[in-house]
């Protein structure tokens, strides 16, 4: 396989300073006239000009209006006997491409008769001959060229600088840009559109059109992701004084589309999943997602777009910073601590699931990977949400002001440049000469290098007659791919201490330079592999909180007992760490009882997984008036069946089940009482609003009735099944609608058939709506190993399409990767129907059969008989002959 390092990076032997850009757009042949130009690059070494180019037609070369000698060498346009003028040359190339041949949505595609790009990372050589590489910026000059009555609607990047008509029905418009940016960024959509509008006066008096284009019908799915935009804008103002650099910006939805959405610079494409809500066809969920979607891709004007990556080792300096800036910009949105909090513990649910998982297989990499054979394959969690932790543990080491500071520096040093994750780390820590990231960055920086990670061992000590308490850390990242060895990590740790009935200590840190001043929390520092801390005046024995807020991206192992972690759940005063005394107890339990049976000689599930002291817990905080139900209803929730499965080194995917349900129907049971008064409680008639607090009161309004129609399924009790589904009927706004659904099809009652035939004919016409129905058969409960044929017969009805990407996510994706106890049976059977799925994919969408196939990446872990299943099923994948890149390189780090 031909692999890409970081360290043969070279900079470009050319640079293009202008494109001029001319499409003459039609499906089956989009004619694409290129006109360049170029200047040789004095700081690299002599080359000729090698143009990246793939899935083109190749009309005409021109240098300097003159034919040009070229060759094509894999896929490349190598051009040599170039003029050697230093004021460059003119470039023109002439191509045609086929948008309607193109499911792969990467380049210049069509969806539902309209034209739409992505490019990032690699698809604008699938549009024209290019040197496509983010380093290489260049000013872009755009004509649009296309029938008007079946493209009315032309744009591109900047601003509209000219528009007209054409003989033959046609039409043209010319778009400008006028800022610097790598070919990634470029966009064009053309299409029957219609836009909401909304002219908004920025802080520093500027003007700006914004626009939402989507299909006519769907306007009025749009006002969110306005809104959304206008808080984001107003949000970058006030927290970074970043302004909107642009007269216009605009957003357009598509519904064929790989992942969420592309920040192309003024003309964002979206997902429709991540553009279109209302209370009728979008759940809380949706309405949040398309808030922090929108924020991401704006925040990437700045962050990506203005000051871009070297090259795609360096893609985390764009994502994880701007994950951390959409994480940051949704608690502000969330508003209360509690919500704040809220957010954080979701964000933190799924770095520890599905980043540990990653960073724990083979598939593990750096924050700036050394090499990838497919680029697009490293769009991951690490590169995202580890990329974001990291980011925020540079935030907690220099402080909120301090950051700020930081990234002013970044860009007054590095604005309109390609740079690396070296030169954001260098500017944070700059602009804090006196901070701990400063006096560690070297060691701070294994962060970007180091893969994995890391466990810390915390051991408490308390001295009676000295009165001090001692924190002793051990820290260790287990070897990952290609990185048998490991560092030091540098860990913020936020540490607190309660007394044995739960009140706040004074911390006294002790240093070499005497005792620090008392604060109720201190942040520290990590950075050796064996580490301690003593705190003076401590009386008695404490109980320590650490990590709080979840300060570092690491696995904290220490030994507290029931009661400790009962005070922490009661009392600890950060809402992170109260939830995750709740979540370590529940792991404790629910792993004690996964490992306690051989699941083949155990027919029944361990029927009392919880004690009654654990329960008594939960119910507390199921009765605390005081606390948000959106708090409420993460603390009543146990550990995901991924994330056990993660804790385990060898796993039996049906036990965990039996177990994590054994428990569930437990807390069903004991607390049916607290889940009644919660239903009755939270049975707001009002006007439906997405805002956090409502939604949280809706959250735990469906987890009670969850639990009520699961304890039904034992009882044979017909009432709350029938609330169930009356809810379902009547329900105003699609969170409760499909949360009474949920309920009747997880409990496997006889209303969910009904209930799921009229859900379809409601929304027979809404795709995203579909998309739901889809998802919740898919990752129904495995009644009767009936999942997988389940599962068989929807991709046999027709509204399924597997080209369509967000339908093959919401039936295929929900079985592989979230109904685990369906998909990995005894028989194998999931995994085969796993392989035939991803060899379909790879033939029409090989971006998406990637991510596919990283289903099994875990497979080494899987208890037999799972495991050789699993393993015929890889390697009938890898036996394929026309394996994409994308897929091949997933599939033989699996079997590495
Ligand atoms: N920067 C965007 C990445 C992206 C992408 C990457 C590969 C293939 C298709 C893609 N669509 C969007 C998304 C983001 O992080 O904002
Ligand atoms: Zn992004």
């Amino acid at each position: 396989p031909s692999v890409v390092r970081r360290q043969d990076y070279l900079p470009p032997a050319f640079w293009i300073d202008t494109v001029d850009l001319c499409f003459d757009l039609e499906p089956a042949k989009t004619r694409v006239l290129n006109k360049m130009r170029v200047r040789r690059n004095p700081a690299a070494p002599e080359q000729p000009l090698r143009l990246h180019g793939e899935a083109l037609n190749l009309a005409r070369v021109l240098v300097n209006g003159q034919g040009a000698s070229f060759k094509l060498e894999d896929g490349l346009l190598v051009l040599s006997n170039l003029p050697d003028d230093e004021a460059g040359f003119d470039l023109e190339i002439f191509t045609t491409c086929q948008p309607d041949k193109n499911t792969l949505l990467s380049g210049l595609f069509v969806s539902q008769g309209t034209f739409f790009t992505q490019c990032e990372a690699e698809g604008f050589r699938r549009i024209t001959y290019f040197l496509d590489r983010p380093d290489v910026m260049s000013v872009y000059t755009v004509t649009l060229r296309a029938d008007k009555a079946a493209y009315p609607v032309l744009l591109s990047n900047g601003n509209l600088v000219e528009q007209g008509e054409l003989e033959g029905g046609r039409h043209y418009a010319k778009w400008h840009d006028p800022f610097r940016k790598p070919s990634y960024l470029f966009a064009l959509v053309a299409g029957q559109l219609v836009a909401r509008e909304q002219h908004i006066k920025a802080r520093n008096g500027c003007e700006h059109l914004l626009q939402v284009y989507v299909r006519p019908g769907d306007l009025e799915k749009t006002e969110h992701a306005m809104q959304s935009l206008i808080a984001s804008i107003a949000w970058d103002e006030t927290r970074f004084g970043l302004h909107l650099d642009l007269e216009r910006f605009m957003i357009v939805a598509t519904s064929d589309f790989n992942m969420g959405a592309m920040e192309n610079k003024g003309l964002n494409i979206f997902n429709t999943k991540y553009v279109l809500a209302n209370q009728a066809t979008a759940t809380d969920t949706d309405f949040s997602n398309v808030e922090s979607v929108v924020g991401h891709e704006y925040f990437h004007n700045w962050t990506g777009n203005r000051i871009t990556c070297r090259d795609w080792f360096q893609l985390s300096l764009k994502e994880g910073l701007t994950v951390f800036r959409d994480q940051e910009f949704s608690m502000d949105m969330a508003g209360s601590d509690s919500a704040r909090a809220v957010k954080r513990i979701e964000d933190v649910r799924l770095l520890r699931t599905v980043q540990f998982a990653e960073d724990a297989g083979p598939m593990a990499h750096p924050v700036r990977p050394d090499s990838y054979q497919e680029i697009n394959n490293f769009y991951t969690v690490t590169i995202y949400e580890k990329g974001a932790e990291v980011v925020r543990m540079m935030h907690t080491l220099v402080g909120e002001a301090g950051f700020r500071k930081g990234v002013s520096l970044y860009f007054e040093r590095h604005d309109g440049q390609a740079v690396t994750c070296d030169d954001f780390a260098q500017a944070i820590a700059d602009a804090n000469p006196e901070s701990e990231l400063a006096r560690l960055l070297p060691q701070f920086k294994r962060w970007y290098s180091q893969a994995g990670t890391p466990h810390v061992y915390a051991v408490g000590q308390h001295d009676a007659a000295a009165q001090t308490y001692t924190l002793t850390f051990t820290q260790k990242i287990k070897p990952t791919p290609g990185q048998p060895d490991k560092q030091p990590a540098v860990i913020p740790l936020r540490v607190a201490l309660f007394s044995a009935s739960g009140q706040p200590l004074q911390l006294q840190l002790q240093s070499a330079e005497g005792i620090e001043p008392a604060a109720s929390e201190h942040t520290l520092v990590l950075h050796d592999s064996l580490q301690a801390f003593t705190f003076a005046n401590v009386p008695e024995a404490p109980i320590p909180s650490i990590l709080r807020g979840f300060s570092a991206p690491v696995v904290l192992h220490q030994n507290l007992g029931d009661e400790a972690l009962e005070v922490l759940l009661e009392h600890d005063s950060d809402p992170f760490n109260r939830w995750e005394a709740g979540q370590q107890w529940a792991q404790r339990l629910l792993l004690a009882a996964i490992g306690a049976g051989d699941a083949s000689a155990e027919a029944a599930p361990t029927p009392t997984v919880l004690p009654e002291r654990f329960i008594d817990a939960l119910r507390q905080v199921l009765r605390d008036p005081q606390l948000d139900a959106a708090f409420q209803d993460l603390m009543l929730t146990l550990p995901s069946e991924a994330y056990l499965a993660e804790q385990l080194d060898v796993v039996d995917p049906q036990r965990i089940h039996q177990v994590r349900q054994a428990a569930q129907r437990q807390l069903a049971r004991a607390l049916a009482p607290e889940w009644q008064a919660v239903w009755e409680a939270h049975q707001d008639t009002g006007a439906y609003r997405p805002d956090a607090q409502s939604a949280g009161r809706r959250a735990l309004a469906a987890k009670a009735l969850f639990m009520l129609c699961l304890l039904a399924a034992e009882t044979g009790d017909a009432v709350w099944p029938g609330k169930a589904y009356q809810r379902f009927k009547d329900a105003g706004n699609m969170t409760d609608r499909l949360n009474a659904l949920t309920a009747l099809v997880h409990a496997g009652h006889p209303l969910a058939e009904p209930a799921l035939t009229r859900f379809h004919q409601l929304f027979k016409n809404e795709a995203l709506v579909l998309d739901k129905w889809f998802q919740l058969q898919a990752s129904a409960p495995d009644a009767g190993g009936r999942g997988l044929h389940k599962v068989q017969q929807l991709m046999q009805h027709a509204d399924f399409n597997l080209k369509n990407p967000n339908r093959a996510r919401s039936l295929i994706f929900a079985f592989t990767n979230a109904n685990p106890a369906a998909f990995h049976r005894e028989d194998g059977a999931g995994y085969q129907f796993w392989a035939d799925q991803v060899i379909a994919l790879n033939a029409i969408n090989a971006q998406v059969a990637a991510r596919l196939a990283r289903a099994l990446d875990a497979w080494r872990k899987l208890d037999e008989p799972f495991r050789h299943h699993a393993e015929a099923a890889l390697r009938r994948v890898a036996a394929q002959d026309k394996l994409s890149k994308d897929v091949r390189e997933i599939i033989e780090k699996a079997l590495v």
